[in-house]
């Protein structure tokens, strides 16, 4: 055995060939589906696996088809409105929008994607209409990030199958490199980014003006997220390498324009990778979140391999392969020591403080770290990514999607769901390491649930709550860049693709590199495709670490055998993070506090919090807050249990309003053209029929006269058996629907009467009763913001009959329509519905993360006070806490309904801690500030320590 071959798995790799590990997994490939599995999970037969392909094609041309058709050249589709979302013409929604440049991003992000699909003639049409269509000198300010790998990515992925196609002599025997050239001068848009004293990049960049000048509106930024800045070095290291301008691999200090085409000492994407991997926590090995680009101090010292981290760990491995620089791997495996060490409690991933690793940082997990399995595959590390892979599997299987975040005990924490490719992703490196078929049924599940829940008329929405099958008007280009790619490659073999995909590396956003730039000469200011192909000779990797062609042949049942015992995981759940600290105590030692457990009149309980330097205060309305000082406790391992019971007691007060809470609701408008693939987010109400008990309502809609329902119906006649249309205002909600109950109605649709009102940009709404009985109303009754309503509107003024299903969960399409409307069929009617009612009607969709972030801290806000001057945070045990409905009818008696939010701000403004029933609106300390707060005590315990910080 050689060298390679006897090392344990997780050791470093050998030097060897820079494409040694890609090839690595390349030779999982070849010992893949044929001729490894013979018994376990059924296998699936080619035509199966074509009729899959088949849909994936259909499913993409649906996506592709009605983007180009609808919303091109704008940067990406609106499903719902058919239309395209151009920056500045739609409400901002923060940080997401960074990503549009006015440069066609969906195009460009589907550029290579249309080569695997075996789509050879779009392939080119889109290179037309990019060289001839897109602008890369708009005035927009972007996000450096989301460019690089989508924007520069994309044209590099579509230059190297370009390149590709061109050898092979029948398409783009036209093409002149044209795309590189765009990607050069994206690529000298990006430098004036890397003007720091760190070399880490500023987060943003206007594609116009830079950074520095005043026009710029840019560079104030002193933050970015580690991904951000560690993102960069695949696109940047390919430009080089396919251009020659060794700029991109290579930096200048205080570079000026004219310096760019020269090579240079220090190397920029390197810089800002060098800088952070001397910034991680030396005792840990782990990096935070969030770093300051000037000072190099960590702003958010939680660590994950989730959002704000994944693919800097992504592109240390890549850039080894890619790059063959062994400092790159040596990196990679300390920091997956670290992962696997604190990070990884199987099957779960959670996040840690990098300073004390064995303190978890929250309990739950985000969305983004489904890569990381597929990560670990590239690794040579299967039994943890099957692990991982089979615990988000059961997520789904629940959920349908996977939501942004869920609990360790597998709730949902945020539940949208952006039609993220990461699992995706994850389930096809899996099945090419272990063959196993069950992963293929794991993708037939993926097609099947996104025709069924995601599917619209326009293209494909994505969900804005996971819960109740609503959507977001919104498709984002990575959903075309990543998900159709994995998903077909997963079904497809070696003659469906008309290229050898095991020659390229993929990118974070699944972009295609060639891997001969590993081999090809930074001086060669241009490759000759024809003469220096660089073959690779998968032989010299049958050694690699760990090598799976002696893993898999001697047990295929392996990936099942592993999966075996976390069948039930996510079913039969418990607290993983929480047991893990109660594990880490000493034998014998009294387990600490629980936040569950704390009663403010146990004297006892008293004693430990005055040891964890808690101190309780009892306010004047009788409720009682916590404030940890973390420097009055007995011993550092006393503060440290003092912190995790107040983030305990934080998640505990969180969850318990989450619970008090009604759920959003959906409005599915099933009649002609739609048949259910419209699913609307609406408010409950907190009187009527509890449609999360009851039998969905179903009937057509009819608007009330007079329109706001605030006296009796004078057309009866047209709301009786119908679902009544009410307008927002004038009267109470409970008025309204004893209004059109008394009128026959079944059930009743509150229209919003604040024009462009958007549950984008409005927090969920509940809709309260006037402070009396209200069990005498028995209909369903639910709140849509403006946009939302407009949508119905619309519809009937086109369709003049529409039928809606209220419910707590849209449900499947009904049956018979959906024998009408195959998903293949997409038919004209489909896309001139979506289109008229695009004429008029907006964006629809639902409370956004940080509107469930913070609605999810707001749940005990009587419990949450501000912080106190010495930045302590506070928080008040969950038994004192009043009664949100009571909150809520309170109220109402000011004005119809409940706006939770707006509540809170309003009466965090104007009240003291007076009034127990009315309690809403006490100012919260956001949760980042929080964590900050603690992070600043354990920083001051770990001074005192003389520990390394
Ligand atoms: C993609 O844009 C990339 O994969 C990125 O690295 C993070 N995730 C999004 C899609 O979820």
């Amino acid at each position: 055995m050689s060298e390679a071959g006897g090392r344990g798995c997780g050791s470093p790799v050998p030097q060897r060939a820079p494409w040694s590990l890609v090839a690595a997994t390349a030779a999982i490939c070849l010992v893949s589906a044929t001729s490894v599995w013979t018994v376990g999970a059924e296998p699936m037969s080619r035509e199966e696996k074509q009729k899959l392909g088949n849909q994936v094609l259909e499913m993409f041309d649906h996506a592709y088809g009605n983007y180009m058709e609808h919303a091109y050249p704008a940067d990406e589709l609106m499903p719902l409105t058919c239309r395209g979302r151009v920056r500045g013409q739609e409400p901002s929604r923060g940080d997401v929008d960074d990503a549009l440049g006015k440069f066609s991003l969906t195009l460009i992000d589907s550029l290579d994607t249309l080569v695997v699909l075996n789509k050879t003639k779009e392939f080119e049409d889109a290179v037309r209409k990019v060289l001839r269509d897109v602008n890369l000198d708009n005035d927009v300010v972007v996000s450096v990030f989301e460019t690089n790998i989508r924007v520069l990515g994309g044209l590099l992925g579509g230059h190297s199958l370009a390149i590709m196609l061109k050898e092979k002599g029948e398409y783009m025997q036209w093409y002149n490199d044209e795309l590189l050239q765009m990607a050069k001068q994206l690529g000298y848009k990006l430098l004036p980014a890397f003007n720091t004293t760190s070399g880490l990049p500023y987060p943003r960049i206007n594609l116009k003006f830079g950074i520095r000048k005043p026009e710029a509106r840019t560079g104030t930024e002193t933050d970015t997220c580690t991904a951000c800045a560690g993102t960069l070095i695949l696109e940047f290291a390919a430009l080089s390498r396919f251009t020659g301008a060794t700029i991109f691999e290579l930096q200048v200090r205080k570079i000026r324009l004219k310096d760019y085409e020269r090579p240079a000492q220090l190397e920029y994407a390197r810089k800002a990778l060098d800088f952070l991997w001397e910034k991680r926590q030396r005792s840990s090995n782990l990096v935070g979140v969030t770093i300051n680009i000037h000072t190099g101090d960590w702003v958010r010292k939680d660590s994950g391999v989730g959002a704000g981290i994944d693919s800097y760990y992504e592109y240390l491995l890549k850039a080894y392969v890619l790059l063959g620089d062994d400092s790159f791997l040596e990196r990679f495996n300390t920091h997956y020591d670290a992962i696997m060490r604190y990070i990884s409690q199987p099957p779960l991933l959670l996040d840690v403080h990098i300073h004390k690793p064995m303190l978890n940082a929250r309990t739950w997990m985000d969305a983004l770290l489904a890569f990381f399995p597929g990560l670990q595959v590239l690794k040579g590390d299967i039994r943890p990514a099957i692990e991982t892979h089979e615990m988000l599997y059961q997520v789904i299987k629940k959920h349908n999607f996977l939501p942004e975040a869920f609990t360790t005990d597998f709730r949902v924490h945020w539940a949208q769901h952006p039609l993220r490719p990461e699992f995706a992703e994850s389930t096809y490196f899996l099945y090419k390491a272990t063959g196993d078929p069950y992963y293929l049924e794991v993708g037939k599940t993926l097609i099947e649930n996104l025709n069924k829940y995601a599917r619209v008329p326009c293209g494909f929405a994505a969900m804005k709550d996971v819960r109740t099958g609503s959507h977001e008007d919104r498709m984002d280009s990575f959903f075309l860049a990543e998900m159709f790619k994995y998903l077909y490659l997963l079904f497809a073999d070696k003659e469906d693709i008309i290229f050898d995909i095991e020659d390229y590396i993929f990118t974070t956003e699944a972009h295609l590199l060639p891997l001969w730039l590993s081999t090809t000469n930074q001086s060669i200011s241009k490759k000759n495709t024809t003469s220096e192909y660089t073959e690779l000779d998968d032989s010299n990797f049958d050694w690699t670490c760990p090598n799976t062609q002696i893993l898999f042949p001697n047990d295929p049942l392996y990936a099942q055998s592993i999966r075996e015992p976390l069948k039930n995981v996510v079913d039969k759940s418990c607290p993983r993070g929480i047991i893990r600290v109660e594990e880490s105590f000493r034998s014998g030692a009294k387990p600490p506090l629980r936040a569950r457990d704390f009663m403010a009149t146990n004297p006892e309980h008293l004693e430990i919090l005055k040891k964890m330097g808690v101190s309780l205060i009892h306010l004047k309305d009788g409720r009682v807050q916590l404030v940890q000082h973390a420097i009055q406790a007995a011993s550092s391992i006393d503060a440290e249990d003092g912190l995790r019971f107040m983030q305990e007691m934080i998640e505990l007060s969180s969850q318990q309003q989450k619970e008090q809470q009604l759920p959003p609701r959906a409005v599915q408008i099933v009649s002609h053209p739609f048949f259910g693939r419209v699913v609307l987010t609406a408010g409950p109400a907190q009187f009527g029929l509890d449609l999360s008990k009851h039998k969905e309502t179903r009937g057509f809609v009819a608007s009330s006269k007079p329109y706001n329902g605030c006296s009796e119906l004078t057309n009866p006649e047209a709301v009786m058996g119908k679902i009544a249309l009410i307008q927002r205002g004038q009267c109470m909600f409970a008025e309204k629907a004893r209004n059109i109950q008394n009128a026959g109605a079944i059930g009743g649709i509150v229209i919003d009467d604040n024009e462009g009102s958007s549950s984008d940009t409005a927090p969920l709404f509940q809709m309260a009763g006037d402070g009396k009985d209200t069990d005498d109303i028995k209909i369903p009754m639910l709140f849509l913001f403006s946009k939302e309503g407009s949508i119905i509107l619309d519809a009937i003024r086109e369709y003049e009959e529409v039928e809606v299903l209220l419910s707590d969960k849209a449900k499947d399409r009904d049956p018979e329509m959906e024998n009408e409307e195959q998903p293949s069929s997409e038919n004209d009617s489909q896309n001139q519905s979506a289109e008229q009612i695009s004429s008029s009607s907006q964006e629809v969709d639902l409370v956004d993360q940080e509107s469930s972030e913070e609605n999810s801290l707001n749940s005990h806000p009587e419990s949450l006070s501000p912080a106190d001057m010495d930045n302590a945070a506070s928080i008040s045990p969950s038994e004192q806490t009043s009664n949100p409905t009571e909150n809520h009818e309170t109220a109402n008696l000011n004005g119809e309904c409940t706006d939770l939010d707006n509540q809170l701000q309003e009466q965090s403004e104007t009240e003291e801690d007076s009034n127990p029933n009315v309690s809403w609106g006490k100012k919260v300390q956001p949760i980042d500030s929080i964590l900050a707060d603690w992070n600043e005590d354990i920083e001051a315990f770990e001074m005192m320590e003389k520990d390394e910080l």
